[in-house]
Order: C-alpha cells, then sequence, then structure tokens
C-alpha cells in the first residue's frame, strides 16, 4: 500500500477555527499583583504534599507582565483565535463585590492586542481558580456559589463583551467536581463523594445562571461550556464489565452531558450514586436553568477509559479506602491495554476523538462543536535551542486527522484548539509535565517554538494536513 494514499492530505472546511489554548492559573503568574486576591489553586499548591515539588503558579510563565510578547508570538503561528481564562480573584476579588478594575485592565489589554493581530478571543469564565473566600463559604458544595459565579460573569460580560464573541462558562466541570471534591487530588482537596457531586450540580447551576447573564449583558455572544468527555469501553464482553463501563460512562461523561443538554440526569447515574447522595440538593427549577440553550457545545479530549468489574473481593471490605473521584464505582478498575501512552501515562487513541465527536452530535444536539482541548504531555530535550517534539506533533496529527473523519461523518465541527500554546503549571504535576507547542525556560522565561508549533501554523497556512 502506498503510504501517501494512507495518509492523503486533507482540507478542513472553510473557515475552520484554528486556534490554541492556556488558562490563567497556569501561566499568568502575578499571584500577587494588581489587587488579586488568592484562589483556591493559590492556597492548594501553597500546601505541603498537594503539587510534585511543591510548585505552585505564583509566577508559572510570567504571561502576566509578556502579555505583548505572546501574543506576537501567537501572531507568528498564524492562530484564527487564543483560548484564556479570566482569573475570578483578579477581577473580583474575594469573589463578591464591585469589579477590580486592574484585573478586568489586563484581560481588556489581552482581547485588545488578540483584536490587533486578527486573533479571536475565546474566553473561558472558570478555568478551576475558585476565589478562595468561596471556597471558605462552602465552595461548589454549597448553592450560593452558583449565584455568585453568575454576578462575576455580569463584571465580566459588561467589561469585555464590546470585543469578545465567545464564551465558555466553565471549563471541565468533571475536575472541578471530582478531582477537587471527591479523590481531592486537584484544589480545594477535598475528598467527600457527597460534596462532589452536589458540586458537579452546582457548577451546573451556575453554568445556567451565567449563560442567562451572558444573554442579558450581550445578546449577540456565542456561548457555549467545556465538558472533557472519554468513551468508556468494557474490558470484555462479560455483563459485569459491560456494567462497570455504563457506571463510569455516567459519572464521567452523562452527569453533565444529560442535564446540560437534556434537561434531566440519567436515571441509572441516580440509582448506582444512591448510596452516596439522595439528590436532595436539586430544587425545582434547577435542571431547566441548567439546560439553558446555548450556541456552541466545547469538547475537551484526551483519552479513552477501559474499565473492568470490581474483583472478588477475598478480603473483607475495608473500613478506610483512598479517596475515589468515581463515588459509588471506587472499585471498578481502569485497565491499560498496552497501547503507547504520554508522559501523563494517557493511552493515545485517536480514534476515541471520532467517537466522542458523533456521540455527542449523534446522541446529543446539532449544535456547532468545537474542540476546546486536546494535546499530549511528552518529555522535550532542548538541543541547540531547539525542541524538536515528534511525539507531540504525531499525536496532533492524528487527532487532527480524526477531527476530519468525524466532519466527513457529518459532525459540525467547527474548530480545533491545541492544548496547549506553551508549557505551563500542569495542575497536581507542577511544572514536571509538558504540554505546549512552545517551550518554556522556567529559569530564563525563554520561549522555543518546538517542531509541533512550526508544523501546526503550516496546517492553519493551508488549512488543512499535508500528505505524508
Ligand atoms: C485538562 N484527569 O485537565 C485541563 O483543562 C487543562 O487545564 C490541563 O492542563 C489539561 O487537561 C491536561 O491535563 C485535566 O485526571 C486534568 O482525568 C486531569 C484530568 C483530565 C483533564
Amino acid at each position: 500500500v502506498d503510504v501517501l494514499d494512507e495518509r492523503p492530505g486533507l482540507t478542513f472546511p472553510p473557515a475552520f477555527l484554528w486556534g490554541a489554548a492556556t488558562a490563567a492559573y497556569q501561566i499568568e503568574g502575578a499571584a500577587a499583583e494588581g489587587a488579586r486576591t488568592p484562589s483556591i489553586w493559590d492556597t492548594f499548591s501553597h500546601t505541603e504534599g498537594r503539587v510534585v515539588n511543591g510548585h505552585t503558579g505564583d509566577v508559572a510563565c510570567d504571561h502576566y507582565h509578556r502579555l505583548r510578547d505572546d501574543v506576537a508570538l501567537m501572531a507568528e503561528l498564524g492562530l484564527k483565535s487564543y483560548r484564556f481564562s479570566v482569573s475570578w480573584p483578579r477581577v473580583q476579588p474575594g469573589g463578591s463585590g464591585a469589579a477590580n478594575p486592574q484585573g478586568l485592565d489586563f484581560y481588556s489589554r489581552l482581547v485588545d492586542e488578540l483584536l490587533a493581530h486578527d486573533i479571536e478571543p475565546w474566553l473561558t469564565l472558570y478555568h478551576w481558580d475558585l476565589p478562595q473566600e468561596l471556597e471558605d463559604a462552602g465552595g461548589w458544595p454549597s448553592r450560593d456559589t452558583a449565584a455568585r459565579f453568575a454576578d462575576y460573569t455580569t463584571l465580566v460580560a459588561d467589561a469585555l463583551g464590546d470585543r469578545v464573541r465567545y464564551w465558555t462558562t466553565l471549563n471541565e466541570p468533571w475536575c472541578s467536581a471530582f478531582l477537587g471534591y471527591g479523590s481531592g487530588v486537584h484544589a480545594p482537596g477535598r475528598s467527600n463523594g457527597a460534596d462532589a457531586v452536589r458540586a458537579g450540580h452546582h457548577l451546573m447551576l451556575g453554568h445556567g445562571l451565567a449563560v442567562q447573564a451572558l444573554r442579558a449583558a450581550r445578546p449577540t455572544a456565542e456561548v457555549g461550556v467545556t465538558v472533557n468527555l472519554y468513551p468508556v469501553d468494557p474490558a470484555s464482553d462479560a455483563p459485569a464489565d459491560i456494567d462497570a463501563a455504563r457506571r463510569i460512562d455516567g459519572l464521567a461523561n452523562r452527569f453533565f452531558l444529560d442535564p446540560l443538554l437534556r434537561g434531566s440526569y440519567p436515571a441509572d447515574l441516580v440509582a448506582d450514586l444512591r448510596t452516596v447522595t439522595d439528590f436532595d440538593h436539586v430544587r425545582d427549577g434547577d435542571l431547566a436553568t441548567i439546560a439553558t440553550p446555548l450556541d456552541v457545545v466545547g469538547i475537551n479530549y484526551y483519552s479513552r477509559h477501559v474499565v473492568a468489574a470490581p474483583v472478588e473481593a477475598a478480603e473483607p471490605e475495608p473500613s478506610w479506602r483512598e479517596p475515589s473521584c468515581w463515588p459509588g464505582s471506587e472499585d471498578v478498575r481502569f485497565v491499560s491495554r498496552g497501547f503507547p501512552v504520554t508522559d501523563m501515562d494517557w493511552e493515545i487513541d485517536a480514534p476515541g476523538l471520532v467517537e466522542t465527536l458523533r456521540r455527542v452530535h449523534e446522541e446529543y444536539t446539532d449544535l456547532p462543536l468545537y474542540v476546546t482541548e486536546n494535546g499530549s504531555a511528552f518529555v522535550d530535550t532542548v538541543v541547540d535551542g531547539q525542541v524538536d517534539d515528534v511525539d507531540r506533533l504525531a499525536y496532533f496529527d492524528a487527532h487532527l486527522r480524526a477531527c476530519h473523519e468525524a466532519i466527513d461523518a457529518g459532525v459540525p465541527l467547527r474548530g480545533y484548539f491545541a492544548w496547549s500554546l506553551m508549557d505551563n503549571f500542569e495542575w497536581a504535576w507542577g511544572y514536571t509535565k509538558r504540554f505546549g507547542m512552545i517551550h518554556v525556560d522556567y529559569d530564563s522565561q525563554l520561549r522555543i517554538p518546538k517542531s509541533s508549533a512550526r508544523w501546526y501554523a503550516s496546517v492553519i497556512r493551508r488549512n488543512g494536513l499535508a500528505a505524508q
């Protein structure tokens, strides 16, 4: 078989939105500047034992002071869009009350700089940095946090809505709820299954209220939410493995997709969670608010889950177990298939992206879809001032081919954002995992575009992939 036939050139639809993504706490630094107050990630990263090597976002990529240079790098890449997040405690210190003009000014300058380079700003309102004061008042398990989020949204919409067209309310509510309040590996580091479920609900309630606040402030805004999705496969066709896959699919995917896009929680998920919570935090009208109509749906895709039924316990149930991000399904086993993995140990599975996009379109919505994150961590080496990241480049290539396949299958996929523009603070992993197309030297803050960056620039220029 001719290699050229196996890897044909692929052209994407006209006006396909080619972008790259970052998040505030992962790149900005300047944690104590401009009247910003701490978020849960400042507290968490400054707590011993929470983040690898005690790394924090205090300085990160110092993007707060390098905004102009960083936008110039984006322009060199030819990005059509840049997805960034606003730090809530920067624009509304403490999470309530008046806006902080210094915080809003930073994002206003960023938006102006992007527009001056013909780069469409794509603004995410919440990428995990809850003001610490709101966590102290109960955090996302507390209903009032949803109302606070809508109030904050209005401040940002009033200040930036004249120039920002695309708005994402939440980034990956699964991570905020189940890693933040379930396993506790993310901030605020609490571990309680019922709290995680409540947090997930109040995040979605906050999303619905924020959509309404955005509509009121900016009727022409394109509004969406970003969920991280995984295909969940059973390790075998044994009924118990199939049931394990159903349970994990419920917690990982349908917990969010069903309320957001259908206005209800799946009955099987509610039943699976009966030992965890009776859902008494759900009030009349909440699901209608959560399902407030959207304009776009954002999907973050990294890998697939393959799961198997719990092993029959030879020992009696332990009275204490590791905090889990799968409440009620703690014993489900996650199986590796021996596929090549990234430096996160996540199996590389591009066909899973086709399945994910098709599922959302075919089972949930006709709305335009965007891949708002996709990418990979690999160990990079700087040789003669260059980083030849062939693994990362191949990951992007395979997943863009998957995007094209989904489009061919009828999915209204309108854009793709590479995660990430540059190496950054990878949450619990600190600076030890590099996802960037641009290498960052954390001592000098020198930026070096990697091979994947040059390659991505060529993809954007030709609106597609060259034959290989
Ligand atoms: C996403 N998990 O995080 C985030 O949106 C990014 O900020 C992050 O840098 C990127 O993916 C890479 O990790 C996730 O454990 C973190 O399943 C953890 C998980 C999923 C997504």
